[in-house]
């Protein structure tokens, strides 16, 4: 039994196609609550988090917008990550994926107060590696993991409390990664377990020897879950859709192994755009590969570790 915290955080300064917002709303009205009670789990919503007003900070690259709100959302969101760890998982409702600038860091935070290395599990069509700098679309949900990573140039959001070691992060789906995103990527030893990899090995391979790793130094497990993880056929309300993406089971295996490691600690659920759905099927697709990474299962097999 895990208390979960759900924390909405209506985010749509990331991107451009206006309608992440309502993702809090919408993971309310599909029933997020309810799935989580029924797998016998305390759940306490929090309600949507309120950022301060924009301060007037710029930086060099032109193209880069909305960068006081989004700025102003990494310190409220950072802040309430920091509070919800110690008090239970936090389930970060969104919202573009620009608030994991503020999430991953509120977690590690939290990670060097308790002295337990933080992992990070990036499920999603793309990389978000870029840096203020590199970002040709402007759009700082492209950034994220670059922040979390530690990369120079994120001037002037606050410092990232302890940068996650690139041997702790691992991505999952990846199908679309610029070209600024791939070089530095290639310099770092992060796993890009990119679909071609999916297709080669399958999903459960690499996953168990990442999760291997996390429990083995007994760290904190943060996973990011992006919409566009999905393929576009399954999961139709995002602003980025790839082709390509991973299949209904293939995601649910993740969730189902994930579930089965005991090793998860906060969550993140990005980019759902309420706005582009189809009778709220994604939406309720995401609500149930959280069940999925909260505990249910078809058939109840022997346990293994994972
Ligand atoms: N996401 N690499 C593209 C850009 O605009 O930087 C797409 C980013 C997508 C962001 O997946 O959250
Ligand atoms: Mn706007
Ligand atoms: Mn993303
Ligand atoms: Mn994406």
């Amino acid at each position: 039994m895990t208390h979960c915290i759900l924390i909405g955080c209506p985010v749509d300064e990331g991107q451009r196609r206006a309608g992440c917002l309502m993702g809090p709303a919408a993971y309310r009205v599909a029933g997020l609550a309810d799935t989580l009670s029924e797998l016998g789990h305390t759940v306490e919503d929090r309600g949507d988090v309120i950022p301060a007003e924009g301060r007037d900070q710029t930086c060099a690259n032109p193209a880069v917008h909305h960068l006081p709100e989004v700025i102003a959302w990494t310190e409220a969101l950072s802040a309430v990550a920091t509070t919800a760890m110690t008090d239970g998982m936090p389930i970060f409702m969104g919202g573009d994926h620009s608030l994991s600038l503020g999430t991953v860091s509120g977690v590690a935070s939290h990670a060097r107060a308790a002295g337990r290395p933080l992992f990070v599990i990036w499920l999603d069509a793309h990389s978000d590696f870029h840096t203020m700098q590199s970002t040709t679309s402007g759009n700082l949900h492209g950034t994220p993991m670059a922040y979390a990573a530690g990369r120079a140039g994120f001037e002037p959001f606050p410092p990232f409390p302890e940068p996650v070691p690139a041997e702790n992060i691992c991505m999952f789906g990846i199908r679309s990664v610029d070209p600024a995103e791939h070089a530095a990527l290639k310099e770092t030893r992060i796993t890009v377990n990119d679909m071609r990899v999916l297709d080669e090995q399958g999903i459960a391979a690499p996953l168990r020897a990442f999760l291997d790793r996390v429990r083995a130094q007994n760290g904190l497990l943060h996973v990011s879950l992006d919409v566009d993880f999905l393929d576009p056929s399954i999961a139709p309300a995002v602003g980025t859709t790839v082709p390509g993406g991973t299949t209904f089971r293939e995601a649910h295996l993740v969730c189902e192994l994930l579930h089965e490691s005991g090793l998860m600690t906060s969550l993140d659920l990005v980019e759902l755009n309420p706005f582009l759905d189809d009778r709220g099927r994604t939406a309720k697709l995401m609500v149930d590969l959280v069940g999925s990474l909260m505990g249910r299962k078809v058939f109840d097999r022997p346990t293994r570790s994972y």
